[in-house]
């Protein structure tokens, strides 16, 4: 009784539908003239679902909208929401019918009419297993460092990754990093593929990590960011909303660029672009070989404004033709940075996607 939000929402066919939420209990009730049954209550089991019985599956704003949608439908038994993606499953059974496919499952809310239904809630931090340095950070893990992560894709094993719990909010998954010279970065597709170097140090997460990892939708969508830092001691940022890397020859996917950014926006010339390493040559170029050229790996066109995979030099003024550690649209093409990284974060779908 202590929380009790009322709401009315008005759909197309003027079914006028009032929820009362009172913690796990959610009441769709229909008036006037709704053809179906008058009032529903159901009741939440967090960070529940029940795998494999739905008959429909469609995006919807939220979990109350998702639970009018079953309220309609007479075949409906239950649901499963998923907070990030906001994907709606209708289910055919229920928990009850089915408890071998019942299972926990990060971001997923399930309902049914049953009220013993909320005893099956989860905590966050009941979880022995992660699926993203952000599910990690929010079940109160806050300092940065090696994890093991279990996301879809990676089965029993997971992914060793590197999570930065402290910069911009936290819960980055870092998938390289320079700050020394220590590991050589001047190295062919297959090195890319799997990735190189010491998490704690220097390294390259892998081409296949990342698309496996940026394919996985049900954590929502990714938003890259990248961090610089000069010789003298300044530090820059760049972001990106939608990052994703294609299988095949890893093409760069990025959305909008953070117009808080402070580091100019030197990767938009490389989007859409293939992957290219020094003995696979996917650029726009065709008398040239960028990734030798410029000694380093990256979503090359003809060439890029960045290459953050360039030769590492001992001082800014060390690189010529492009060749070093930069950023264009920080301190120009021939200066060479001495740190930087780059980084993923898993965004549940932003509310305003599905604003009216
Ligand atoms: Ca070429």
């Amino acid at each position: 009784m202590e929380k009790m939000a009322k709401q009315h929402f008005v759909s197309e066919s003027f079914y006028i539908v009032s929820l009362v939420i009172q913690g796990t209990i959610l009441i769709v009730s229909g008036l006037g003239t709704s053809p179906y049954r008058d009032e529903h209550t159901f009741y939440a089991a967090e960070n529940r679902a029940l795998q494999g019985l739905a008959y429909a599956t469609k995006t919807l704003r939220s979990r109350v909208i998702c639970a009018r949608e079953c309220s309609m439908d007479e075949r409906c038994k239950s649901l499963n929401f998923n907070d990030c993606n906001k994907m709606c499953e209708l289910n055919l059974a229920t928990r009850r019918d089915h408890p071998e496919d019942f299972n926990a499952t990060q971001e997923s809310v399930y309902f049914d009419a049953d009220e013993n239904t909320p005893l099956y809630s989860l905590a966050d931090s009941s979880f022995d297993r992660y699926r993203s340095c952000k599910m990690l950070l929010d079940a109160g893990h806050r300092s940065s460092g090696i994890y093991p992560i279990y996301p879809e894709g990676f089965g029993d094993g997971g992914l060793r990754v590197y999570c930065d719990m402290e910069t911009d909010g936290g819960g980055w998954i870092v998938f390289q990093r320079r700050q020394d010279g220590s590991v050589n970065f001047y190295r062919n597709w297959a090195e890319y593929q799997s990735g190189f170097g010491d998490m704690s140090g220097e390294f390259w997460l892998g081409n296949d990590n990342l698309v496996t990892l940026t394919s996985d939708d049900s954590l929502g969508t990714w938003e890259l960011r990248v961090d610089l830092g000069d010789w003298e001691g300044n530090t820059t940022w760049a972001k990106y909303s939608d990052f994703q890397i294609s299988p095949g020859e890893y093409n760069l996917t990025i959305g909008q660029y953070d117009a808080s950014s402070t580091a100019g926006d030197s990767l938009a010339y490389s989007n859409g672009r293939p992957f290219s390493t020094k003995d696979n040559d996917n650029d726009a170029r065709e008398s040239d070989n960028c990734a030798q050229s410029r000694h380093g790996a990256w979503w090359f066109y003809s060439c890029s404004h960045s290459n953050l995979n360039g030769e590492y030099y001992p001082d800014e003024h060390a690189a010529a033709d492009e060749k070093g550690v930069h950023w264009r649209h920080w301190k120009g093409h021939s200066y060479s940075l001495k740190t930087c990284q780059m980084k993923l974060r898993a965004i549940c779908l932003n509310e305003y996607l599905f604003a009216n």
